[in-house]
């Protein structure tokens, strides 16, 4: 039999291979024997691969890293429950294998991507960035991907015309019995200004780590924003276009009095219901101060020179 030797970028997607994980043992012998159906589920839910070659970024916060276990069951994905405990028990549902994403609009090149292309779009890099949810708890999470903008650059944006890009989350009622239950409108969309998009913060992530991404964290690829409110990181991404208006956003036709278009992190400008002073860092006991674009400031406050950032919330 001949035996080839893979070069790391020819691993597939469909090569997932479910890994069960000591939380999952832990979890089944918590509960008892005879939850063989929940078994299953967070089995399924958890299916993960190590991600080869990852190089370390320079793009890391020097603050204690959240633990996994947190991260992957402490979970904003509405689509699979508003609990943030049901997107890891729900999410098994999701198939992140075969996946495509449509990348359109005023580009030259348009393209639609398989997972293996977006995997050989750029070295795939840890990040360590903090992730604050508007809701008022943050986490900080070693997220692996590349720039967005390294996306972007492959189907060309139109010089002068596309301004904006708009992103769209898989909307399968099949795969998300509980879609019902979200309350917001769905398919879940998002949307940046063009230059917020090439900023090399701007990420598309497609592990946490060090592996592929559990389905509740957005399987298998999403965008990160880290200066900005966590719901504009949107999960499980089918579409990307180019356009020349501001797109439209699912918590701000949900409800634009509370959630505006940019929605960075800003502690002078409270939620309606609740200060955005401070923030519960998952897994510490105090709140901490939250920091305008949670920290990034020195490196994306120019990019909002001269808006009135009350306004423009
Ligand atoms: N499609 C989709 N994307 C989503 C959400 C969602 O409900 N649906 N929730 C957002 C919110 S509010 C947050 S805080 C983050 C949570 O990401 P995490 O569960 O990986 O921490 O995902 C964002 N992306
Ligand atoms: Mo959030």
């Amino acid at each position: 039999m001949l035996i080839q030797k893979r070069s790391p970028f020819d691993l597939k997607h469909s090569d997932v291979t479910p890994k069960t994980q000591y939380l999952n043992r832990r979890r089944f012998l918590a509960t008892g024997a005879g939850v063989v159906g929940a078994w299953a589920t967070l089995d399924q839910a958890r299916a993960t691969m190590k991600l080869p070659n990852v190089v370390k970024s320079a793009y890391k916060v020097d603050e204690k890293v959240t633990s996994k276990e947190d991260i992957t069951s402490y979970n904003n994905y509405y689509e699979y429950g508003t609990d943030k405990s049901e997107p890891a028990r729900y999410a098994n549902t999701l198939q992140p294998s075969p996946w495509h994403v449509q990348i359109g609009g005023l580009v030259k090149t348009p393209k639609t991507l398989d997972m293996d292309a977006i995997l050989k779009i750029a070295p795939l890099e840890e990040r360590i960035y903090r992730h604050r949810c508007v809701e008022r708890w943050s986490m900080v999470i070693p997220w692996i991907g590349f720039s967005l903008r390294d996306l972007l650059k492959q189907v060309e944006p139109i010089e002068g015309k596309a301004k904006y890009v708009a992103f769209q989350t898989l909307f399968d009622k099949k795969q998300m019995p509980k879609w019902g239950d979200a309350g917001i409108q769905l398919p879940y969309v998002e949307g940046l200004r063009l230059d917020e998009a090439m900023h090399p913060l701007a990420m598309l992530a497609v592990g946490l780590y060090g592996e592929t991404l559990p389905n509740q964290n957005g399987a298998p690829f999403r965008l990160v924003m880290p200066w900005k409110y966590g719901f504009k990181s949107i999960k499980s991404i089918v579409k990307i276009t180019l356009t020349d208006k501001e797109p439209p956003t699912t918590w701000n036709v949900t409800n634009g009095r509370e959630y505006g278009f940019y929605s960075n992190v800003n502690p002078e400008v409270d939620h309606p219901r609740w200060s955005q002073a401070q923030e519960r860092r998952i897994g510490e006991l105090f709140m901490k101060k939250t920091v305008k674009f949670n920290g990034y400031g020195d490196q994306v406050a120019s990019l909002y020179s001269g808006m009135d950032l009350r306004k423009y919330y």
